[in-house]
């Protein structure tokens, strides 16, 4: 009997596959949740929060019910995942993205899935529109896509069961890239589509996109050209919307059964979306460095604060230990000279030897010296006063002592200390790899 080759992740037919803007997005990825030594672990110990790059874009497509919305998502990932037709098919949201095995997930499980979308649970009614479908499908760049098929839209008696406008908003803001598809029947201006792309290029306009979808359907090359006319006058008249000179590629979803002379800009829209998918690549590699500049910036200042906090622990530690012995040393000193003052000086030789009996008689000279000094009636202020002055140096000496905030512990600033080591060499080595390797990949398109 033969052994079988152990599976591996990483093998080579695996690699293969995968695309260099893949492969960066899932290094940058796990060098942020890895166990041990994820960015995000050795940020949260310093009490910084990063969120971990994602490893697609999301491309939301929306428009008027039966646009052709689902069928363009159906072509890009060649399978038939979503379902079509005229009647309303899709009322709710539904994430399309690839996975190693085909599955379909309900709302909660599609926001385990996406912990970014968490939001999304304070739209009330949603949850049970929200779906995600699984397909192990890598055709075109679609390991890196995530699509957001969303509710067709229409005017009128029309009831959706959440505030489909909003939410239809919400998630635009999230997306990368927003599809907008107009088909050229009458259901082209429908005004809700129209408020809620109003409502968007307000806030994401970059990110939007316009297509006239279904373009095989309009007929006679003028007869599209009034459709698209119509659409674009209808945009330009929203105040919000009045920038004007839109494109609008015009596309359709190619029926070899049905072939049509109408031009297909299609394929555009791949190169738009891989398009984003570099930028993607670019901008996660972007926010890596920052990353890495942040927490190294915070482990030197954390280490700095440490320092001035160690200098400063010291000297009231030092004040606290000068006012406690004061505390002890004068109140003692005190009671000693009245004892030693009862002893002759003969007793004290014998107890004591010599020269501590001649040390002891001057302090103690000094002492009752002083104590005589005082008027008779005032000696019993002056034990109160003395005795208060005393408590106070020593409370002073408490309070010297609680002084300072935590420093950090040699394990504490040998871990960070590492930390910044392992990001200077490790993380940082690795962007600049992962650069030259996008950098070449760019270099080999434009090449091609
Ligand atoms: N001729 C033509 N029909 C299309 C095209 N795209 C979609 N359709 C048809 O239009 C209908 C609605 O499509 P669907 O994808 O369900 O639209 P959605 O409501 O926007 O998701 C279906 O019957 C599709 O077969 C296209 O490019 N050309
Ligand atoms: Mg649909």
């Amino acid at each position: 009997m033969s052994a079988r080759k152990p599976r591996s992740v990483a093998n080579p037919l695996e690699s293969a596959i995968t695309t260099p803007s893949e492969r960066i997005l899932r290094e940058c990825h796990s060098l942020y949740v890895d166990d041990q030594n994820g960015l995000v672990k050795i940020a949260s110990s310093l009490g910084v929060r990063l969120l971990p790059p994602r490893k697609k874009i999301i491309v939301m497509i929306m428009g008027n019910h039966s646009a052709g919305k689902s069928s363009f998502i159906n072509w890009y990932v060649e399978e038939h995942i979503q379902k079509t037709g005229v009647a309303i098919e899709t009322q709710g949201f539904t994430f399309i993205t690839s996975g190693r095995k085909r599955e379909s997930l309900t709302g909660n499980a599609t926001l385990h899935l996406y912990p970014h979308f968490r939001p999304l649970l304070e739209f009330k009614g949603l949850m049970d529109y929200l779906s995600a479908e699984i397909s192990t499908s890598k055709q075109k760049k679609f390991s890196l896509v995530t699509f957001l098929d969303t509710p067709g839209l229409v005017d009128g008696d029309m009831i959706y069961p959440f505030d489909v406008n909003s939410a239809i908003t919400w998630l635009g803001e999230q997306a990368d890239l927003i599809f907008v598809f107009f088909d050229p029947m009458g259901q082209a201006l429908c005004k809700r589509t129209l408020n809620i792309v109003e409502k968007l290029s307000d806030k994401c306009g970059d990110k939007l996109l316009f297509y006239l979808s279904k373009a095989d359907e309009a007929g006679k090359e003028t007869d599209r050209q009034r459709v698209m006319m119509q659409i674009v006058q209808e945009l330009c008249r929203r105040p919000g919307l009045n920038k004007c000179g839109f494109e609008m590629p015009t596309i359709y979803i190619p029926n070899p059964q049905k072939p049509s002379r109408c031009v297909n800009q299609i394929d555009g829209v791949c190169q738009t979306i891989e398009k984003t998918i570099n930028q993607a690549v670019q901008k996660t590699l972007d926010q890596l460095e920052k990353d890495c500049d942040l927490i190294c910036s915070t482990i030197s200042s954390r280490l700095e604060q440490d320092r001035a906090e160690v200098t400063y622990k010291k000297t009231a530690h030092l004040y606290s230990f000068l006012c406690g012995a004061l505390g002890v040393f004068l109140p003692a000193l005190f009671i000693l000279s009245f004892i030693v003052n009862t002893f002759s000086k003969e007793q004290l030789d014998e107890l004591l030897g010599e020269g501590l009996t001649r040390t002891l008689t001057v302090f103690s000279g000094v002492v009752m010296y002083l104590w005589e000094w005082i008027p008779e009636d005032g000696q019993v202020v002056f034990v109160i006063i003395f005795g208060a002055f005393c408590y106070l140096l020593l409370f002073l000496a408490k309070y010297f002592a609680g002084q300072g905030n935590k420093t950090l512990t040699k394990k504490e600033k040998r871990m960070i200390t590492e930390y910044n080591d392992y990001i200077q060499d490790v993380v940082k080595t690795k962007k600049g790899k992962l650069y030259e390797w996008y950098l070449q990949q760019c270099a080999a398109e434009y090449d091609l």
